[in-house]
């Protein structure tokens, strides 16, 4: 059986599994432990240095898969459902995934500095027995997994006001491209005429100016992703993610 190695509230695994269901692509989902699960994935990978992160999908016939857009680009050869990667639209869709990255990378990086300064968040992200038996400790724990991962992505290099530069450009440049698509009665608006991975990619960079309801997140985790002053700026934005969940993100 084909198997999912994510982390529920990570936007990168939320790209792979939306892929996985809207192509309709059976599969178990199992939830990776960082730090903890890192040497099981090291080998799953069969890469014992460098960087290794997840989601990672094990296919029925036994290949690996280690990242998001791979793993979309294999559900779309499977399954049925709305093609994902129609073949006119490659070069714009890989354009979008790269611009959704930078800014993932960019929200992820604010996102986790304001953790540092929430103990409830920084518990939150502690493995649950310890979260529920001590709480300072699992606050301390979820402190160390936390600054590990700004360094491990390079989030510590830029400054906050770069990172938010950042997130501004895909916004603006996605608020520009749905304004350009025609709107087709009820149905939500998509990036390219039709829904794709590009709708898929580049609505997860509103996680970290409002994370969908559907993201399975702790309150505090919540409100370290959200970003009160994006939200207010791109509220066009977050509604048109809304609809995209209800038309399209059905199991
Ligand atoms: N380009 C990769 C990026 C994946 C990624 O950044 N994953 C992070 C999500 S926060 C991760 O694995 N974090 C846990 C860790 O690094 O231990 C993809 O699209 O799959």
């Amino acid at each position: 059986m084909t198997e999912l190695l994510g982390l529920v509230f990570s936007a990168w695994t939320e790209k792979a599994r939306w892929a996985l269901d809207v192509r309709r692509v059976p599969y178990t989902f199992r939830h990776y432990q960082p730090l903890i699960g890192e040497p099981a994935l090291r080998a799953k990978l069969r890469r014992l240095t460098g960087r290794v992160s997840v989601p990672v999908l094990t296919t029925d016939d036994g290949r690996v898969l280690a990242d998001s857009a791979e793993i979309a680009r294999w559900a779309d050869g499977r399954g049925a459902g709305p093609t994902l990667f129609p073949a006119e639209h490659e070069a714009t869709i890989a354009r979008l995934i790269d611009l959704s990255e930078r800014a993932l990378s960019a929200g992820r990086a604010r996102a986790l500095s304001r953790m540092l300064a929430d103990d409830e968040a920084l518990a939150e992200m502690a493995p649950g027995p310890i979260r529920r038996a001590l709480r300072p400790l699992a606050s301390r724990l979820g402190g160390l997994g936390v600054r590990r991962t700004l360094h491990k992505y390079g989030g510590h290099t830029a400054g906050g006001e770069a990172h938010l530069q950042t997130q501004v450009e895909a916004l603006g440049e996605l608020r520009a491209m749905l304004a350009r698509g025609a709107p087709s009665g009820d149905a939500p608006r998509t990036l390219l005429g039709g829904f794709t991975f590009a709708d898929i990619t580049m609505s997860q960079v509103l996680v970290n100016v409002a994370p969908p309801a559907e993201l399975k997140l702790g309150p505090a985790s919540r409100r370290c992703f959200a970003d009160p002053d994006l939200r207010d700026r791109y509220e066009d934005l977050i509604a048109w993610r809304d609809q995209l969940y209800r038309a399209f993100r059905t199991s």
